[in-house]
């Protein structure tokens, strides 16, 4: 089991200034910083980065939405960060997710909901390698 997830502060949450506060909480549960970056997608590479859910209805919405403005894109290090980190976000429906949990406090929407974390100890590895440069990483 890999000890590293990716999370990804989204556009809806950057340009509301909670990258603050929701870095605070993924701290506070214990996760370490490994790579830490503000960017702005491009299409081609959200596309990219999505891939795996093009043959959802809502791929064109989603990735317009993450390419709407900047990203906090993280990489992150904890003992079973990947199922920790999805315990920490929440459901992906903001309404239906537990309270205290990221997505329950910052999102607004199933599309909008503050924050992206990998399903799988193997996306998380395709997501960060995706994301960052060994350079960019400590
Ligand atoms: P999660 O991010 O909780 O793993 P997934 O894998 O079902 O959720 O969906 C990937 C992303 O697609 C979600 N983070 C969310 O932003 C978006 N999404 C999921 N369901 C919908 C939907 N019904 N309409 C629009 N966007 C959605």
């Amino acid at each position: 089991m890999s000890n590293l997830t990716y999370g990804m502060i989204k556009p809806d949450a950057v340009q509301k200034n909670y990258t603050g506060k929701i870095i605070d909480k993924i701290l506070e549960a214990g996760f370490k910083i490994r790579g830490m970056k503000l960017l702005q997608l491009t299409k081609s590479q959200a596309e990219k980065f999505y891939y795996v859910h093009r043959e959802r209805p809502f791929y064109g919405e989603l990735v317009e939405y993450i390419t709407s403005g900047p990203v906090v894109a993280l990489a992150l290090e904890k003992e079973n960060a990947v199922a920790d980190y999805r315990a920490l976000l929440g459901a992906t429906d903001p309404n239906e997710a537990a309270d205290g949990t990221i997505r329950k406090l910052y999102g607004e929407s199933k599309a909008i909901n503050a924050i992206h974390g990998s399903d799988s100890d193997e996306n998380a590895l395709i997501e960060i390698n995706f994301m960052f440069s060994n350079l960019e990483l400590i």
